[in-house]
């Protein structure tokens, strides 16, 4: 079993729900055992800004499925969710993003692994310090915790 991180993101729709609608199909796929979930957070969009705030959340998984395959599962469960690709960093029902596969670095034309704008993103990286503080981000070979920068735009979310 590998130690998964997935970074989850929905902007339009009822959000919430939508989370939790993910990560009940996540938990229900074989070989797939959820750990830990982090809290959700609201959030300011990073990149393309003119589109609504996100809700945001980690989750620590325990997988025997490859990279690929995981993301293949990921992929099936967006599309489930109805999210539709138009723009790239554009609005979304819902976004899976592999953020770590154990200690593994990857770089293949459909996987880049650890996600590469993830230490930047505080939308992923303090919902992912709740749960994997002591973590070692292969790159930097820091702990999440080390990297983990606060900001204000990045709000517990109370529902
Ligand atoms: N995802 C993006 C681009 N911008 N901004 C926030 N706040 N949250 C996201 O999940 C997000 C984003 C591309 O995947
Ligand atoms: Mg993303
Ligand atoms: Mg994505």
């Amino acid at each position: 079993m590998v130690d998964v991180y997935l970074g989850l993101g929905s902007n339009i729709g009822n959000r919430a729900e939508q989370l939790k609608d993910a990560i009940e199909r996540i938990g229900q796929l074989n070989d797939v055992d959820i750990q830990h979930v982090s809290s959700m957070y609201e959030t300011k969009p990073v990149g393309y800004v003119a589109q609504p705030d996100f809700l945001n959340l980690c989750l620590h998984v325990k997988t025997t499925c490859t990279p690929e395959v995981l993301l293949e599962k990921c992929l099936t469960i967006e599309k489930d969710l109805h999210r539709v690709r138009k723009e790239r960093w554009g609005p979304r029902t819902m976004d899976i993003d592999i953020l770590l596969y154990g200690d593994k670095i990857i770089e293949t034309d459909r996987l880049t692994i650890p996600h590469p704008r993830m230490t930047e993103r505080a939308f992923v990286m303090i919902p992912l310090n709740e749960i994997a503080s002591q973590v070692v981000e292969p790159r930097s070979q820091k702990t999440i915790h080390s990297l983990v920068q606060s900001d204000e735009t990045v709000v517990k979310y109370e529902g």
